[in-house]
């Protein structure tokens, strides 16, 4: 597409689809009608990847996730169809910065965090692998809500990210489907006379298809994101005006739309949400019954369902499709239960992306039985038949077959969604190594021991397209300009990287390129923070959502450490500093938003102190997203990736980080194993307990204080805090946090403090040679090819789904 068409085009759509005069059209109309020149070119792959699916016997990939977190799409689509400098001209003819128009859009926040976005990178290398692939979740109408620093204090504002129309999706309003709740069951005979049982439900909404096109990487590959939203049925509608209950029906219609209303900010599930689940089996429902109604259209039978669909679970939020797929077979389908569970464990594979035990999602059974008795009653069913298989062919006591069954029976009873998903999937994975073999010896070592074969790893990666080229277009240049453009789809090639190591010149062009990441880096915190950041000290970043595991408050002791060490000398060279923090708490989390107005608190009185902040600056970025991590990876020195040992399930900013060229600092946890061991302990910083020496300690009686006792920074630091220093004199405000500390401490970050700094002030001096620094941070972008999501989808697609590349013509190209 030349610079002229793609002009003539936004013209076309200024006129036709927007209705606004040139002379009238905002920066928002532009964006809007480039956003649909580029739709437009997306839908003819669209209809050239759906036309090769329709016409040969392909296998698809279906990720079922209740997040996609997409981020900005209008860059993304450019980059992939490799049409960015044609549009920069063609909007510069126009009066038009490309970047302005960039600025424009609204990121689709439907995820919390890494899970989300792993979706969506695996949508991303679904696609340029021209893997035929459906990504199913649901149209949150308010995503992850916009967060606010006052006076240090998170806020939350709703996310209303349709308020200007949203350009890249499609509604589909002829792809809708009924989706019951409520109710109850009962025997009928059918037409043979043989006696079966039907659910008769108490409400139905309908689900409407919404479709994103997911371009691949300079392919014509075009795959769907099919997003589903809840609409009331206008039989029930209906049905109550008749009755003249007008206002009963309005009614109904508000409440079958909650259904999507709103994205759950937790980054773990709460106990019983009921809204929740219906969330759940409304999205894994319609997309099965999506997938039920492509095989019909396809005219194959039922029995081939496995052989052309591999339905991926991401986490267990889309478990109950397994009892859906059973009750879409054996009660509309009326297959035998033998062959319908054939099918179902064919179809499904389950990632687990969490060892956090409150994190395991459980569901009442009192609410199930309300919203699903039909579903109770299949998972009652395939319970039966799991233990007794248990019982006969392993020989298990009863303790072993009561830690095995699908309900929890401690208590008030419970279904476990992650046993469900087990028994239900013919593979399970984790998502790094170590997660993958900790799974193994902990939450599900029961399953492990009756089906080992099933278990396997995948772990994480993240697209080089987006977090590389798109974020760091002048790394990217530099890259490519040396080593070729190959490693933005074959990251293995970032190795050629390695010799340049050696070469003064190309580190110094390396470290021009981190400095203006950082320049624009630091333009961006200013403007949003009003704090100056200078892009020669070190940028040492913490962004992720704040945890206590994943201990944000381990990093803030270590800033007040070097805060108290400068206030006892201001001499003191220490290599200078800035500290930036990002990252969203779920709004229910209370000692996840203290850490917060702690790391806030620490800042205001470290940048304003004349003693220190020649050295020493704090910046929380408020509201970290897709968009700005973008600004953020490119730019960090250092990583912080300092979790508790073995409870970060993977992480995917470590290796958005080290694909950057940053070093980490960082524990034994998650992918920080793998990527220290692919660039070489020597460029890794690291420090903490491994998982089973915080196991031993937590088994000898873990005692907090004594750390406190032993080390007297620490005992400085926590005085500091408790004094209210950081609070203008309020020892309340973070007396929580320092009395969680001082007396539990859960995630050992005293037992963790001392090799943290001892680790710090390695990393500081490091920094003190920049020759060196700059090699490692060569090495770790060569050696970081592996976390390529490119590499884990191959896994996916070759290990468990069966999904093969299938190149997609373009028969008619204009
Ligand atoms: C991860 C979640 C998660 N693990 C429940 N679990 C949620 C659980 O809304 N909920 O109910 C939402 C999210 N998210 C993350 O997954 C892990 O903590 C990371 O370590 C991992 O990298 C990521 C992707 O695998």
């Amino acid at each position: 597409m030349s610079a002229p068409e793609i002009k003539k085009s936004i013209l076309d759509h200024l006129t036709y689809s927007i209705g606004r005069p040139p002379s009238l059209a905002s920066k928002q109309d532009y964006y809007k009608a480039l956003a649909l020149t580029v739709r437009d070119r997306l839908q003819q792959h669209w209809v050239e990847t759906v036309q090769a699916y329709l016409e040969q016997d392909l296998k698809v990939a279906c990720y079922l996730s209740a997040e996609f977190l997409m981020g900005p799409h209008l860059g993304n689509n450019l980059l992939n169809l490799g049409i960015e400098n044609e549009v920069r001209q063609a909007v510069k003819e126009m009066g038009c910065e490309l970047d302005e128009l960039l600025a424009e859009e609204e990121e689709p926040g439907l995820g919390n965090g890494g899970l989300g976005r792993l979706a969506a990178c695996y949508m991303d290398s679904l696609a340029t692998l021209e893997r035929l692939a459906l990504g199913y979740g649901i149209r949150y109408e308010f995503g992850i809500f916009d967060q606010e620093i006052r006076d240090g204090w998170q806020c939350e504002i709703t996310d209303k990210w349709l308020r200007s129309g949203n350009p890249w999706e499609i509604a589909k309003p002829e792809i809708t489907y009924y989706v019951n709740f409520g109710g109850h069951t009962e025997y009928y005979r059918d037409e043979a006379g043989a006696e079966r049982i039907r659910w008769v439900p108490d409400r139905a909404v309908k689900g409407m298809a919404y479709d994103t096109p997911i371009q691949g990487y300079r392919v014509n590959t075009c795959n769907t994101l099919r997003l589903w939203s809840a609409e009331a049925c206008e039989s029930f509608d209906f049905q109550a005006f008749n009755t003249g209950d007008y206002y009963g029906a309005v009614d109904d219609k508000v409440i079958s739309e909650t259904i999507t209303k709103v994205l759950y900010p937790n980054d773990e599930p709460e106990i019983g949400k009921r809204l929740r689940l219906l969330q759940q089996y409304f999205f894994v429902s319609c997309s099965l019954q999506d997938m039920l109604r492509l095989l019909d259209a396809q005219g194959q039978p039922t029995q081939r369902f496995p052989e052309k669909f591999a339905v991926q679970l991401n986490d267990t939020h889309p478990s109950i499709g397994v009892a859906e797929l059973m009750r879409l077979l054996v009660d509309e389908r009326r297959l035998s239960w033998e062959d319908a569970w054939d099918i179902t464990v064919l179809t499904f594979g389950y990632t687990n992306h969490t060892l956090l035990p409150e994190a395991l999602e459980t569901w009442p059974l009192p609410l199930f039985r309300e919203l699903l008795p039909r579903h109770l009653e299949i998972i009652y069913e395939i319970n039966a038949r799991f233990l007794a298989s248990v019982r006969e062919t392993h020989h298990q006591d009863d303790e072993h077959v009561k830690r095995l069954s699908l309900i929890d029976e401690n208590g008030e009873k419970r279904i476990r969604m992650a046993h469900l998903a087990c028994v239900g999937s013919h593979a399970i994975n984790g998502v790094a190594a170590l997660h993958s073999e900790l799974l193994k010896r902990s939450v599900l070592k029961d399953f492990y021991e009756l089906w080992p074969e099933r278990f396997n790893n995948k772990t994480n990666g993240v697209t080089p397209r987006r977090f590389m080229a798109l974020a760091n277009p002048k790394l990217s240049e530099l890259i490519t300009r040396t080593i070729g453009d190959g490693w933005i789809t074959h990251t293995e090639e970032l190795r050629m990287l390695e010799p340049f190591s050696e070469d003064a010149a190309f580190r110094k062009e390396w470290r021009l390129v981190k400095q203006s990441n950082k320049q624009q880096l630091a333009d961006y915190i200013l403007k949003q923070t009003g704090i100056e950041l200078d892009p020669s000290w070190m940028f040492d970043v913490q962004v992720k959502r704040i945890h206590e595991y994943k201990r944000q408050h381990l990093n803030i002791l270590h800033v007040i450490t070097l805060y108290n060490r400068l206030k006892r000398d201001p001499k003191l060279a220490i290599a200078p500093r800035a500290f930036i923090f990002g990252g969203k708490a779920a709004p229910g989390y209370f000692i996840a938003k203290r850490i917060i107005k702690l790391i806030n608190a620490v800042g205001e009185v470290v940048n304003n102190d004349p003693d220190v902040n020649k050295k020493l600056r704090v910046a929380f970025v408020p509201n970290f997203n897709v968009q700005n991590g973008q600004l953020i990876y490119p730019a960090a020195d250092l990583s912080e990736q300092i979790s508790m040992a073995g409870k970060e399930a993977s992480g995917t900013g470590n290796m958005k980080f080290t694909l950057n060229g940053a070093l980490t600092i960082g524990t034994l946890d998650g992918a920080n194993v793998e990527i220290r061991d692919e660039v070489g302990e020597e460029n890794f910083f690291l420090f903490g307990l491994t998982t089973e020496e915080t196991l031993r300690l937590q088994q000898q009686g873990y005692r907090p204080y004594a750390y406190v006792e032993g080390n007297s920074e620490l005992a400085e630091a926590i005085r500091l805090i408790a004094s209210g220093h950081f609070s203008h004199g309020d020892t309340e405000v973070f007396r929580p946090l320092v009395d969680n500390l001082c007396q539990s401490d859960p995630f050992l970050v005293f037992a963790d403090y001392a090799d943290y700094i001892a680790c710090q002030d390695k990393v500081a001096g490091v920094w003190k040679d920049p020759e060196n620094w700059t090699r490692m941070s060569i090495l770790n972008t060569a050696r970081a090819g592996k976390f390529s999501s490119d590499r884990a989808i191959r896994e996916y697609c070759d290990e468990i789904w069966d999904v093969r590349p299938v190149p997609i013509m373009i028969k008619d190209k204009t």
